[in-house]
């Protein structure tokens, strides 16, 4: 369904049985691109968000700035490979010809949020960017290209997806608040956000 223009929401996108799938790959995943820790740039105040990546680039926030790099702040490792259900995921939802880059794993315990923000780090904003939720439920909120514009809050649940393309790739958005220990999908509680992108631009 299309919530404002460019954002789709396919609400219970995933199954319980292919959210369990995908929860088993990324705890085998954790053990080789452990969380991290991200920090604001400058003020290197850490964010309530804990942060891993999947895929050849992982997005990545310290002291020094927000970037794309190949490999874990923390240990040194490439990421992860994209589990084919990401791949697929994208193939079904993105409407894009090239393969996602970068998935950006985010966990939020009960009391973390993400602040309204634009996501302005790829050179390609012509792909969209696909999220998908896992576990406890989130007030998640869009706005327009202006951080002072009019929003727009849903409730999104585990197993949904959404795709933010042409006009709202570059909309701000941001959690407000999780809804602690209405899901048991997780063994620790809280919520995880996978995020797919296209960094590069594709060679033509
Ligand atoms: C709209 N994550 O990782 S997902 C992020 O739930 C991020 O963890 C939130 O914002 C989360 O950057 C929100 C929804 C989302 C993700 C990326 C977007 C919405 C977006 C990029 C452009 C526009
Ligand atoms: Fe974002």
């Amino acid at each position: 369904m299309l919530v404002q223009p460019g954002v789709h929401y396919y609400p219970g996108w995933l199954s319980r049985e292919g959210q369990e799938a995908l929860v088993t790959e990324l705890e085998t995943a954790l053990e080789i691109a452990p969380w991290f820790q991200p920090t604001m740039p400058r003020w290197g105040t850490p964010f309530s968000v804990r942060m891993t990546n999947l895929g050849p680039l992982g997005w990545v926030s310290d002291k020094s700035g927000y970037r794309y790099q190949a490999l874990h702040p923390d240990t040194g490792n490439p990421w992860p490979q994209l589990p084919e259900s990401i791949r697929d995921l994208w193939r079904d939802v993105a409407d894009y010809p090239h393969p996602p880059e970068a998935c950006l794993v985010n966990y939020y315990g009960g009391k973390a949020k993400m602040g309204l923000h634009q996501d302005r780090d790829e050179a390609d904003f012509d792909a969209p960017v696909v999220s998908l939720s896992l576990g406890d439920d989130a007030l998640f909120r869009i706005g327009t290209l202006e951080r002072d514009g009019p929003t727009t809050s849903l409730k999104l649940k585990s197993g949904d997806v959404l795709v933010f393309g042409g006009p709202a790739r570059l909309a701000f958005h941001g959690i407000d608040r999780i809804y602690p220990g209405y899901s048991t999908l997780l063994r620790e509680g809280g919520r995880i956000n996978m995020t797919l992108r296209r960094v590069t631009y594709p060679a033509a």
